[in-house]
């Protein structure tokens, strides 16, 4: 497996529970090294950028709504497979079906507020690290 990137985003919602902390410790218990953070005040033209993939769904205008509603810390985190590490670190999108034991399985309660965004494959991180820390 080889040694990869992948953007996460604490979200606003996990921001203001004051969850910061708590989600980083969990990403850096697995082994994974913070190699950039920012903390973001997303305007809607980076929140329609990042979501792109979602903008026909019927959820788009929400979930721009959630995203744009607060700060957000974004980090770029880095180790052996990465990618999908970090993401079944964080558990499955609706917190209703995350397993125990992940981020949203144990700290979320129902969509949009799920906590953290995670990269979903190589073409993703490479995408989303470039709009959110320029490569
Ligand atoms: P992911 O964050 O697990 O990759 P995606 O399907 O990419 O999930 O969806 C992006 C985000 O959009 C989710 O994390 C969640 O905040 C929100 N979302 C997804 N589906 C719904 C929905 O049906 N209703 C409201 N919000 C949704
Ligand atoms: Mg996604």
């Amino acid at each position: 497996m080889a040694v990869e990137r992948t953007l996460i985003l604490i979200k606003p919602d996990a921001m203001a529970r004051g969850l910061a902390g708590e989600i980083l410790r969990r990403f850096e218990g697995r082994g994974l090294v913070i190699q950039d953070a920012r903390l973001v005040r997303v305007d809607r033209a980076l929140a329609e950028e990042h979501y792109a993939e979602h903008a026909e769904k019927p959820f788009f205008g929400e979930l721009v709504s959630f995203i744009t509603s607060g700060p957000t810390l974004a980090l770029a985190l880095e180790g052996e497979g990465a990618i999908a590490i970090a993401r079944a670190t964080i558990g499955a999108t609706d917190p209703a079906d995350a397993a125990p034991g992940s981020i949203r399985g144990d700290l979320a309660l129902a969509m949009p507020d799920n906590l953290v965004h995670g990269s979903d494959s190589p073409e993703s991180a490479e995408r989303e690290l470039t709009l959110w820390f320029g490569g």
